[in-house]
């Protein structure tokens, strides 16, 4: 389990009981379901937060995604965060009932439960970042660099089975990638993708990322100059709200087969990477901040989250443009 001094840090059998509580509590705001099974077969958790959350209705979808890495535990405090505060705020604060009532949030809390489990499970921090899926050589895939957008094209990922960015054999090779890349393709309803922006959050260097992560091109097949400025305009925003840095995710280094890549090219769901706190730090250090940190850190994006929805119906409207 988490260490003294990480003891506030919810492993996966609390989020589980966190996210029934959620239901327990607000039955008339949420459902959830899982979207399948990991490499070790634990559920996938994703919780919807809206009115009449039973009912798919006709508002703009938001997607939150958390512990891709399984060592960046501060992200599925984030998602939990958010979880709680667009359930617990909504009796009593009207911006947050606005937009819970006039959106549906989907939100996994943790993609990677196994890698996770196995960071934690000695009760020293073991640094892992990936899966715990068996590969010809060694353990674990990366799951930002197993996704099927120029999966594999460029140098930003690996294919030795013991790198910490090792691709998979094949594009969403797997289980944890390939069940949210099914959850996402059935929200296509009627030929349209009722997703139009995603989160996906990491740790750490303070950061607003966007596609493309695989070429350092600002425009590129299938996201062209109108659409780049329309992302740039958005982080830019958001990151005035968390003091985090804006860049192209290839402004940090050249990832392929990342989630954003996926979700903007394959989708057109206009797709961001936060990296959380710290800004920096020494070696592994990063991914471990006290529990003391977590309530500071994760309320910290509570105003660039709600940018962020409130832009969710249309985010070329930061730049006066129509959908
Ligand atoms: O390498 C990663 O996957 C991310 N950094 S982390 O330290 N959390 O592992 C950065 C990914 C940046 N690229 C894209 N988002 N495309
Ligand atoms: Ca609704
Ligand atoms: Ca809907
Ligand atoms: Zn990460």
């Amino acid at each position: 389990d988490f260490p003294s001094g990480y003891t506030g840090y919810h492993n996966y059998a609390e989020m589980v009981a966190e996210l029934n509580q959620t239901v327990t509590d607000h039955s008339n705001l949420v459902r959830l379901s899982s979207i399948g099974k990991s490499y070790q077969n634990r559920d996938l958790w994703m919780i919807k937060v809206s009115d009449n959350p039973g009912a798919d209705e006709a508002e703009p979808e938001v997607l939150f995604t958390c512990n891709q890495h399984a060592r960046e535990h501060l992200t599925v405090e984030m998602c939990l965060h958010i979880v709680k505060r667009f359930t617990d705020g909504y009796a009593t604060n009207s911006s947050i009932r606005n937009l819970v009532d006039s959106r549906e949030i989907w939100i996994i809390p943790s993609v990677n439960p196994d890698g996770s489990e196995y960071d934690i499970a000695t009760g020293s921090f073991r640094a892992w970042r990936k899966n715990r899926q068996p590969n010809s050589t060694s353990t674990g895939t990366d799951p930002n660099r197993n996704w099927g957008w120029q999966w594999g094209c460029c140098g930003g990922s690996s294919s030795s089975g013991s790198s910490e960015t090792y691709r998979g054999t094949a594009a969403f090779s797997a289980p944890e990638t390939a069940r949210v890349r099914d959850f996402v393709n059935t929200r296509v309803v009627g030929g349209v993708q009722q997703i139009k922006t995603h989160i996906d959050w990491h740790t750490f260097s303070e950061l607003i990322l966007w596609p493309y992560g695989y070429t350092y091109n600002d425009t590129a097949p299938g996201l062209d100059a109108t659409q780049a400025q329309v992302f740039s305009t958005l982080g830019r925003q958001m990151a005035a709200l968390n003091g985090y840095t804006p860049q192209q995710a290839s402004d940090l280094y050249i990832t392929d087969g990342s989630v954003d890549d996926w979700m903007w090219g394959q989708h057109k769901i206009w797709s961001y990477t936060f990296e959380m706190y710290p800004a920096s730090a020494s070696g592994t250090s990063g991914f471990y901040p006290r529990d003391s940190v977590i309530a500071a850190q994760t309320s910290r994006n509570d105003s660039a989250v709600d940018l962020f929805l409130n832009y969710s119906d249309c985010p070329p409207r930061i730049i006066g443009r129509t959908c």
